[in-house]
């Protein structure tokens, strides 16, 4: 057996990665529209555990699924690929937006990031205060420090365009009322989404395609460590700050190895060193269409894939005629 080593993630990696966050999404899609939740979530985990396994790399869930106690797969620790290769920390969300899937709603993904190991914040699954914009503006444009008022000014500002023509992506929640009364007080246009926060951040990574400058707001922690992820390979900027609400939410994060409760990581500091991500959009979303079946059993997927040493963006369109890996599993 060779030893794992810790060197720099082998480009092959990417590649690899297509088929982990493809098959996910093919399972968790013959699930869209029906209603169950749960029955998609546990198809696209299932699916994608057994890929990941088959890569060459001795991996630890660092982003999983839930604590051991809480996970029975992919949970946090879980060691993960063959053994037979780098070690490396993996995120994971094999269904990022089960209750969109189960809705047949737009942008469900299915979503890996593998980092050198060590190199991913380890965080609770607990909330995150985010903001995110996409690349081309100065460092510092805006702040989780500043008020939203500021920052889509600042963003509109730097865009070159009026405060009207800033469209500002949130997570539509009670908790958000005042933030999306603030920021349409500015003039902006808010983009409110039922769940998806990974793809709502990387939506401003191509605002023309997506129609999406800024990202605001809270949501999940492991989820901001997703899109701080594919962040550290598109550009752009991004920053969260963990929102934990009670003591025994201080005291899972402190098992964590997080002791700054009030600290903002970039997104950085939560992806500190080579990452590669991978998404498959499992419903239509603004930049990847979900997975197609057609009449003839041919199945398409369209997965986001990138690598943050060279910044290279792939987007890939594959059209599956070996099926066999495919049927759904029992
Ligand atoms: C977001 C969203 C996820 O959780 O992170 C959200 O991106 C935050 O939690 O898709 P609340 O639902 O409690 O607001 C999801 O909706 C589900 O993981
Ligand atoms: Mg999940
Ligand atoms: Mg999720």
């Amino acid at each position: 057996m060779t030893e794992p080593k810790s060197a720099g993630l082998d480009r092959i990696l990417t590649l690899e990665l297509v088929r982990v966050t493809e098959r996910a999404a093919v399972a968790a899609a013959r699930w869209r529209g029906r209603g169950d939740e749960k029955a998609a979530d546990q198809a696209a985990v299932d699916a994608l555990r057994r890929e990941l396994n088959n890569l060459a790399i001795a991996g630890t869930v660092v982003i999983g699924e839930g604590e051991r106690d809480e996970a029975p797969m992919l949970y946090i620790g879980e060691e993960v690929g063959n053994g037979h290769g780098p070690r490396v920390d993996i995120a994971l969300d094999p269904l990022e937006g089960t209750t969109i899937c189960a809705k047949n709603l737009p942008n469900s993904l299915a979503v890996v990031a593998i980092a050198e190991g060590g190199s991913l914040l380890h965080a609770p699954d607990v909330y995150m205060d985010k903001i995110a914009v996409g690349p081309g503006y100065p460092e510092g444009v805006v702040d989780l420090d500043r008020s939203p008022t500021e920052n889509i000014a600042a963003i509109a500002a730097a865009k070159g365009v009026r405060v009207e023509e800033v469209t500002a992506c949130i997570l539509d929640r009670p908790r958000h009322a005042k933030l999306i009364e603030e920021v349409r007080a500015t003039g902006a246009a808010v983009r409110l989404i039922g769940d998806g926060d990974v793809a709502g951040v990387i939506d401003v990574t191509d605002p023309d395609t997506t129609g999406i400058d800024i990202y605001l707001g809270v949501g999940g922690a492991p989820e901001g460590v997703l899109a701080a992820a594919a962040l550290c390979c598109t550009g752009g900027q991004m920053q969260g700050r963990l929102v934990t609400q009670s003591e025994s939410q201080k005291a899972r994060a402190l098992r964590m190895g997080v002791t700054d409760f009030d600290k903002k990581y970039t997104h950085h500091e939560m992806v500190r060193g080579e990452v590669l991500f991978a998404a498959t959009g499992v419903t239509d979303g603004n930049m990847l269409n979900g997975v197609r079946f057609a009449r003839d059993g041919r199945i398409t997927t369209e997965t986001l894939v990138m690598r943050s040493s060279k910044g290279t963006i792939r987007f890939i369109k594959a059209t599956h005629r070996e099926l066999e890996k495919f049927a759904a599993e029992s």
